[in-house]
């Protein structure tokens, strides 16, 4: 376990001295060094104004059990959503499952940023399951609200070319064979350097520029694509789309008609979703695909597990391929919590006839458990970053040798 956590300030709350204990020792194998502890609720509202009110910031993730005399769990949750509490918040219980369920509830309804519920005594899995949600999402989510440049900054890059497709390879885990690549943007800003998509997409979205972003996105991707196709390199090209460029009613269109102007075929187009806010036009978003689909574009549900991607997009859409979320991929060769939600993530999309897709495959122990579960393709630093469209040919040459290298074969 990398130690991830180490700048997480934790409060544990709990009457039990012995749990306190147990829960510390297991966070502190799992990384975390700045753990503080309290016996009570209010002991735990004291400590929250202390350090709120100090030029300390409060705390960044909260533990708390739910049977405790005096001022319970359920209080304490009413009383950190009283107070603002923004942190990450996971409850712990030996009260049975309903009521921690309801618990849980109560605390989302609140507002408040629920990370999980553990009962007692908590299982180190699920436990690292939880922190990993935790990393995951917020972090994406800090990362989408950071500067916002605005409706004319992005107007002026778009005017100017100043966004670049990069390339991430996804290669089929039977055959070891490269089959595509994830379009990836980046703005190549003329002040700020390469600027990563988590900093202006949100933006786009924002000023209603989305679909001018994804226009070029598509038509350089189809570009590259045709080089590549000319230089006898054939590639699936995945492109993401926000959720709001489904409510483009003219995107299928597009697609086709600047496929068809660089020859480049629509069945090797995959369009990624990521269920990034919520669905605006749910009718048009389902017009939308539906149509793509009917062009022969596959559909892609990205990110899977999240909880922004969720089963009722599967039962309602077309999608054909699943991309399980990299939080469930790395690092579930030595977690059976992760590893048994990628095997049945895995075995729910096959047996709705999609094909599968790993990503965030960082190391030999990540691909060799996606291989097991007969996932069919994998894409992660372990087999190669994003990299502008210039390199990928290269890396195309040099991945028979090294693959064999990296996976001793
Ligand atoms: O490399 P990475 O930082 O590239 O990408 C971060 C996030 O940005 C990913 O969730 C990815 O889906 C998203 N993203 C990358 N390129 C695009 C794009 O062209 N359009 C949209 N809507 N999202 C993108
Ligand atoms: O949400 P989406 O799946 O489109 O995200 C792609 C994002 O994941 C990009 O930001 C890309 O740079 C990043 N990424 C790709 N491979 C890896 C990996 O192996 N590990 C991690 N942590 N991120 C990765
Ligand atoms: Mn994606």
């Amino acid at each position: 376990m990398t130690p991830l956590f180490v700048a997480q300030r934790v409060l544990l709350v709990d009457d039990e001295a012995f749990v306190l204990k147990l829960l510390a020792r297991q966070l502190q194998n799992l990384g975390y060094q700045q753990l503080d502890s309290c016996d009570s609720g209010l002991a735990a509202l004291e400590r929250l104004e202390a350090t709120t009110t100090a030029a300390a910031p409060p705390f960044d993730l909260i533990f708390c059990d739910l049977q405790m005399p005096g001022m319970d769990g359920i209080e304490l949750v009413r009383n950190l959503a009283l107070r603002g509490y923004a942190g990450g918040l996971v409850l712990v219980s030996g009260e049975p499952g309903r009521t921690l369920q309801t618990a849980e509830r109560l605390a989302q309804a609140h507002g408040l940023n629920l990370l999980g519920a553990l009962r007692k005594p908590v299982d180190p899995g699920l436990l690292r399951e939880v922190l990993t949600r935790h990393i995951a999402a917020p972090q994406r989510a800090t990362e989408r609200a950071a500067p916002a440049y605005s409706a004319d900054e992005l107007r002026q890059a778009l005017a100017q070319r100043q966004f670049v497709n990069h390339y991430q390879p996804k290669v089929e885990l039977a055959s070891r064979q490269l089959v595509g690549a994830e379009v990836l943007v980046r703005w190549d800003h003329p002040q700020h350097g390469l600027v990563g998509p988590d900093r202006f997409i949100g933006a786009a979205e924002e000023h209603g520029l989305i679909d001018e972003l994804l226009k070029t996105v598509l038509v350089s991707a189809f570009e590259d694509g045709r080089a590549w196709q000319q230089a006898g390199l054939v590639l699936t090209l995945a492109v993401n789309a926000s959720m709001d460029n489904l409510s483009w009613l003219g995107l299928p269109d597009f697609v086709a008609e600047q496929a068809a102007a660089q020859q480049f075929p629509l069945t090797r187009l995959v369009l990624e979703v990521t269920e990034s806010r919520l669905m605006t036009n749910p009718l048009a978003a389902i017009d939308t695909l539906t149509r793509l689909r009917l062009k022969r574009i596959a559909l892609s549900i990205d990110d899977f597990g999240t909880g922004h991607s969720s089963l009722t997009q599967l039962r309602d859409l077309p999608f054909d391929e699943l991309k399980v979320d990299r939080s469930f991929v790395h690092g579930a060769a030595a977690d059976p919590a992760l590893r048994s939600i990628l095997e049945s993530s895995l075995t729910m999309a096959r047996q709705l006839g999609m094909s599968t897709v790993g990503e965030g495959v960082e190391d030999l122990a990540d691909w060799g458990v996606l291989r097991q579960a007969g996932c069919d393709l994998a894409q992660g630093y372990f087999i190669a970053k994003p990299m502008p469209a210039a390199d990928l040919a290269p890396w195309a040459a040099a991945w028979p040798q090294r693959s064999a290298t990296l996976l001793r074969a």
